[in-house]
Order: structure tokens, then C-alpha cells, then sequence
């Protein structure tokens, strides 16, 4: 089959955000969308003579579309050989595990993760390094620019072939191998966690709701929990994927998961809750009438690490996102390891992790990660608890409250505000940066500003940096309020408000964080001024 060269026209919108180039279908069914992308980024990687591909996305809606897409165009790159998993199906976290395992070059991730999928829902795609990670943003810049220019579309003339069977084909003289989207992950697993105190837990009764979302998580959590660890069938729901997650937005939060709240808060609530996103990145962990907050659950797997088999040995560090509570810092501290506070995004992790100065990472959105991958990895860090709550024999509840006793509660809430329309959420952003200078020192909404700046990040590895990367305005006795606007959304803008604020008093750790955080929220409003400038009065989401 010959190798065509199609005449295509840029399309000027395709710059990645905080986690690849994510638009609605509609926006990628437009003629040759996905292939002028993905020809950029061909154009910016070198020459794919004896290299692996990884590809594989989340199963939603265009997924095996532009899986047969991609292959065909990887067929004219001149790959060697392309992994792609049954189905067109693989989590994140498995691509970047069986990118490391196999060596690969880099690996394709089609998924918006999160965000709503269906034929009016969004598609994404993004591209990660031999490291397993995503791709830094020296490479998203370039790919950005090249699309700009792109002419010309390189690809196979040759037909769809099967996703559905495992096996190997050739497209063209490439080699094509179906894999099974668990086997590579689950061994990975099993080399970290104490499978056989796992399976004894549930043995003795032990009870775990696990909502997989109708995403991508369902078929790793039961093969993992249901196959191997001997969770009763039925402890995975919503465990299919469906390429619209049955209408579901993936977005394992209190507000998306609610579901899964009302069962951990029903009088037979099962021990542990958890639920996974879109492409099962990201995890949200719930004890019984007991939800736990991103940031804490961070902080609690530093501090009892050791209990765990792949990570016996001791943390070497760990790294948050700078909007991501500060309990981690607290944690780090205590055990004398370092803890690095980097943008939002997990790309900013990946040369901490490979140059061994951290060994757990996490953001304050629900992702969890260490490094046996370069992504966050929801069910390993539901796996990662469960083998906590069996080693120690504590509670989720009883092991969030003792990190609150040793180190204070780090009371934490996001409010986002949604479909803002992007001119008045960059006149927010200018009002906030033009105030930069006169705030510190002064007095707003009663509170005592101590600093205000935006964050700006030097990588220790690279010394790359990135500037404007979230208004941080810190109070005296330590809280602080972040705003940022989201780089993964595709309507207007979404305005995030980050509120942190130390509690050390045991006796107020009781207190709702919502009723604990009104003078940050008051503050948030009065310099930024919210309410006025979007027509809000409310957050369209507190997490
Ligand atoms: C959001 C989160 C960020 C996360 C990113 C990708 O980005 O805030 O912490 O890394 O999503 O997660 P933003 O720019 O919208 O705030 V995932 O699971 O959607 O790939
Ligand atoms: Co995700």
C-alpha cells in the first residue's frame, strides 16, 4: 500500500493545555483536525526508524476513529511497531507503564480525561515521552508551532484493521500488536503492593465501593480487586467503559461522585470508597461517612509509605502541585525528605521522579501518583490504601485524623467557577496581577496579607521555568488563596479558587471546611472581586 501525501490547512487552535490538546468532537471531526495535530507532532519528533509507539485512549466516544488514524499515520512516520491496546482501550497510567516496560519511544494517550465525553462531549489527545511521562512543555511549544505551519498530511492508504483480537499485523511494514490493556499494569502492581495482606483483608469481611465511572478504570480495577484480590464480584461499579460514561462526568469529586457518596454515607456504608476519572489518572478515596481530601491523602501515603512493599525502603521525597495543601510539606518535613512544589500538570513531576529526588507526587485534583509510572495512577492509589488500611489496621477514617493530629489540619476547598467567558476571566487575572505590589501588608476582608505573587517555577533538573502559573496571595498565620484559570477546559474559562488555611487546634478539626474557610473566601472575593465581574454568586463547583 502506498504512502499518501494529503494537502491539509492549519488550523490555528491546536496549542495543549495543561494536559494535551483537548477540544469538543465537533471541533476534532472537522476535516483533517486530529491528522494535522498529530502530523505536528510526527514533524517535531526525529525519525521513527526502529522505534515503539504506545497508543491507546480512555474508550470514549472517536476513540477508534482516530486510533485507526493515528496507525495509519504511524505507518508513514516509519515506526517499527506500534503496542495498542484491545480495543483502542488503555489507561493512562497503563501507557506509561507499558511504555516503560517495553521500552517504547513514547506513547499517544487519546482522552480528555475528566471532561464529558459523547458526540457533544470533548475527545483529547496527548503525547508521552520515553520516560512514560508527558511530554514537557519544550515539546508542546514546538508541536504548537508546527502546527501553525503543517502543509502536508503523511499516512497509509490501508484499511481499519481489528482492535478487537489480540495478535500481531503489519500496516505497511509496520508491525501492529493488539495487547491486553491490564497485563502489563497489573504485574506492576503486584510488584509493589502486599497482594497476599490485600486479599486477606477482604477475605475477613472487609467491604470497598469502587466506582470506575463507566471510564476506562472499570476493566483494571476488576481484574486487579475482583480477579486477583478477591473483592466480592460487584465491589467494581459502573465498571464498563461507555463512550459517553452513560452520561456521567467522570470526575471522581464529591460533587461528580455523588453516588458513591450517598452509599458511603448510608447506614451499611461499605469500609472505603473509591472512584477513578476518565482515563482512571485520578482517584478519589472515601471512608466510611469520611471523605478524604486529595491533598491529605497525599500526605498520609508519605507518611506511611514504608508500610508498603515497593516503597519499604523510605521516600526519597515528594512533590505537590503548588495550589496542592501544604499537609505534604508538613509530612516531608517530619521524615527529613525534601518536598517540591511545582505547577499544576503532571509534566512538571517527571524529572523529579527520573532524577530520583522525589518518590510520590500529587495534586490537589484528585491525582495520586509515585514513580513505577510517570502519570498519577487512581487505582494504584486506591491500592495503595487498602494495603495501608491492612497493615496497619486502621481506618481511612483514623488515619486522616491521626495525620491532622500530628501535623494540624491543613483545612483545604477549590471552588470553580465555570464557563466564564474568557474576556472577563483575564480581566480578573490582570486585576489580581496589577495588585500584586500594594497587597502585602495591608488588611482585606479582616485578613493579614502577608505576600502576593505569581508563581513562577524553576526546574532543579533542567532549569527550565514557567512563569504565571497562579496568583498565590498568603496571609500571616499561613493560609493562602491560589487563583488560576484552567488550562484543561473547553468552554470559555473556568476560574479556579484554591483556599488553605492550618489548623493546629484539635478541638476544631470537627469543623466543616467550607464554614472553617468563609474569611478566605470573603478575602478571595474582595480582591479579585468575583461576584462582579462574572455575574457569580456562587462557585459553580467546591471540592
Ligand atoms: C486540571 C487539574 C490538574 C490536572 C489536570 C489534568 O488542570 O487542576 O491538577 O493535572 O487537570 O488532569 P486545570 O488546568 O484544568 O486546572 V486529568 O486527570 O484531567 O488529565
Ligand atoms: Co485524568
Amino acid at each position: 500500500m502506498p504512502i499518501l501525501t494529503l494537502p491539509t490547512t492549519p488550523y490555528p487552535d491546536q496549542k495543549p493545555g495543561t494536559s494535551g490538546l483537548r477540544k469538543k468532537v465537533t471541533v476534532f471531526a472537522q476535516k483533517r483536525y486530529l491528522e494535522n495535530f498529530v502530523q505536528a507532532l510526527f514533524d517535531v519528533l526525529p525519525d521513527a526508524k526502529g522505534l515503539t509507539l504506545v497508543l491507546g485512549g480512555d474508550g470514549r466516544f472517536y476513540n477508534r476513529v482516530a486510533v485507526q488514524t493515528i496507525l495509519r499515520m504511524a505507518a508513514a512516520k516509519g515506526y517499527a511497531r506500534v503496542l495498542v491496546g484491545q480495543g483502542g482501550i488503555l489507561s493512562t497510567p497503563a501507557v506509561s507503564a507499558v511504555i516503560r516496560a517495553t521500552g517504547a519511544s513514547g506513547g499517544i494517550v487519546l482522552s480528555a480525561s475528566h471532561n464529558p465525553g459523547g458526540p457533544d462531549g470533548d475527545f483529547g489527545i496527548k503525547y508521552n515521552i520515553a520516560n512514560g511521562g508527558p511530554a514537557p512543555e519544550k515539546i508542546t511549544d514546538a508541536v504548537f508551532a508546527r502546527s501553525k505551519e503543517v502543509r502536508e498530511i503523511r499516512t497509509s492508504d490501508h484499511a481499519d484493521i481489528s482492535l478487537d483480537v489480540l495478535g500481531t499485523t503489519t500496516i505497511d511494514g509496520m508491525e501492529v500488536t493488539v495487547i491486553d490493556p491490564v497485563a502489563q499494569y497489573a504485574e506492576l502492581m503486584r510488584k509493589l503492593f502486599d497482594f497476599d495482606a490485600i486479599r486477606k483483608l477482604f477475605a475477613s469481611g472487609f467491604r470497598l465501593r469502587y466506582d470506575a465511572m463507566n471510564a476506562v478504570g472499570g476493566p483494571y480495577a476488576k481484574a486487579i480487586l475482583e480477579g486477583e484480590l478477591g473483592a466480592p464480584a460487584g465491589t467494581v461499579v459502573n465498571g464498563t467503559p461507555l463512550e459517553d460514561f452513560g452520561g456521567l462526568h467522570p470526575d471522581p469529586n464529591p460533587v461528580n461522585a455523588e453516588d458513591l457518596i450517598a452509599h458511603m454515607f448510608a447506614a451499611d456504608a461499605p469500609d472505603m470508597g473509591a472512584a477513578s476519572d476518565g482515563d482512571a489518572d485520578r482517584n478519589m478515596v472515601v471512608g466510611r461517612r469520611f471523605v478524604v481530601s486529595p491533598s491529605d491523602s497525599l500526605a498520609v501515603m508519605a507518611a506511611h509509605a514504608t508500610l508498603v512493599p515497593g516503597y519499604r525502603a523510605g521516600i526519597a521525597g515528594v512533590a505537590r502541585s503548588m495550589p496542592t495543601s501544604t499537609a505534604a510539606d508538613r509530612v516531608a518535613k517530619a521524615l527529613g525528605v525534601p518536598c517540591f512544589e511545582t505547577p499544576t500538570g503532571w509534566k512538571f513531576f517527571g524529572n523529579l521522579l527520573d532524577a530520583d529526588k522525589v518518590t510520590l507526587c500529587g495534586e490537589e485534583s484528585y491525582g495520586t501518583g509515585s514513580s513505577h509510572v510517570r502519570e498519577k495512577d487512581g487505582l494504584w492509589a486506591v491500592l495503595f490504601w487498602i494495603n495501608l488500611v491492612a497493615a496497619s489496621g486502621k481506618s481511612v477514617e483514623t488515619l486522616v485524623r491521626e495525620l491532622w493530629t500530628a501535623h494540624g489540619r491543613c483545612v483545604y476547598s477549590r471552588h470553580d467557577y465555570e464557563a466564564i467567558p474568557t474576556d472577563k476571566a483575564d480581566t480578573l487575572m490582570a486585576g489580581l496581577r496589577a495588585q500584586l505590589a500594594t497587597l502585602p501588608g495591608t488588611t482585606v476582608a479582616g485578613c493579614d496579607i502577608a505576600f502576593a505573587d505569581d508563581f513562577a517555577y524553576t526546574d532543579p533538573v533542567d532549569g527550565n521555568t514557567s512563569s504565571k502559573q497562579g496568583i498565590r496571595i498568603g496571609l500571616k498565620d499561613g493560609s493562602r488563596v491560589v487563583f488560576r484559570l484552567s488550562g484543561t477546559g473547553t468552554e470559555g474559562a473556568t476560574l479556579r479558587v484554591y483556599l488553605e488555611r492550618h489548623e493546629p487546634d484539635a478541638s476544631r478539626h470537627y469543623i466543616e471546611a467550607q464554614t472553617a474557610l468563609q474569611p478566605l473566601v470573603q478575602l478571595a472575593d474582595a480582591v479579585a472581586q468575583i461576584r462582579v465581574i462574572t455575574g457569580m454568586d456562587q462557585p459553580s463547583v467546591m471540592t
